[in-house]
């Protein structure tokens, strides 16, 4: 029970990667916040797991990030590790995307992660330990088309994660990154992106579909206690696609 007692908030988890991350941390024995702006799938996922606690919340919103972590510590008492894993992963050629489309990417992929990291701060501070791991995407390593806003959304995440990793360091807690590449989930399922699972297999080192039970147990390392020397890493977890 790698994450006893611990408490996590995991955004973006009503479904897809977020919500096997949370089971994974959950099945460790973490207390999870579901954290979505899909409150109902989120009140989903915090049903079937032990002593969750379901938050419906738009993480590009500054009040509504400050009382989710509010309703963590209400709940909980503190906020062991965050994971940024809400995302919007859309899919525009790059001479469609407008300013508007840019600045909506921009502030749930990586606004979101600025204003969650800010909001838990001072409570990990405080403990004088923390986990924050951030999802990132192999796009950042790939320059994958026809998601020009997101890629640079995700290098802005990787960027703000080595940042953020040296100034919290003096406090014990550690900023890591997981860039995961294509992945089966409800998000990519349902988008243009299902067209490229054979071509992108095609790219692996290991010849099948990756999915999101294969990013959670990297991203359960982060968040441990015995990953206390790691950070400020990227860790590419994509079936050996990008080889990085
Ligand atoms: P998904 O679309 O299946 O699920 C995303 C979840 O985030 C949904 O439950 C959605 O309601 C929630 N969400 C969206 N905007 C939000 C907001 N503003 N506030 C709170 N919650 C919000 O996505 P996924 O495929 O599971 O991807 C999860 C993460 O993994 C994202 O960061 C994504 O960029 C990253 N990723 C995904 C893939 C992939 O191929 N699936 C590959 C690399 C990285
Ligand atoms: C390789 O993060 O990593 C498509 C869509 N292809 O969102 C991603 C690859 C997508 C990816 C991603």
């Amino acid at each position: 029970m790698k994450h006893k007692n611990r408490i996590a908030i995991v955004t973006g988890s009503a479904q897809g990667i977020g919500a096997a991350i949370a089971r994974k941390l959950s099945s460790e024995g973490a207390s999870v916040v579901i954290a979505d702006i899909n409150g109902e799938g989120a009140a989903e996922v915090a049903a079937s797991l032990p002593d969750a606690l379901a938050v419906t919340v738009d993480t590009s919103s500054e009040d509504q990030v400050n009382a989710m972590v509010d309703a963590c510590i209400g709940r909980f008492g503190k906020v062991d590790i965050l994971v940024n894993n809400a995302a919007i992963v859309p899919f525009t050629e790059w001479d469609d995307i407008d300013f508007a489309e840019w600045r909506r990417i921009m502030s749930v992929n990586l606004d979101g992660v600025f204003l969650t990291s800010r909001s838990v701060y001072p409570h990990m501070r405080d403990a004088a330990y923390g986990r924050i791991v951030n999802i990132a995407s192999n796009v950042f390593v790939a320059g994958t088309p026809n998601l020009a806003h997101y890629v640079a959304s995700k290098g802005g995440v990787v960027g703000f994660t080595r940042a953020l990793a040296t100034e919290l360091g003096k406090y014990g807690i550690t900023v890591n990154a997981v860039a995961p590449g294509l992945t089966e989930t409800e998000g990519t399922i349902a988008s243009p992106h299902a067209e490229a699972f054979d071509f992108v297999q095609s790219l692996q080192a290991i010849p099948r579909r990756g999915l999101a039970t294969d990013i959670a147990p990297a991203v359960a390392f982060l968040t441990s206690e015995e990953a206390a020397w790691v950070t400020g890493s990227l860790l590419v977890v994509d079936g050996g696609h990008t080889r990085h």
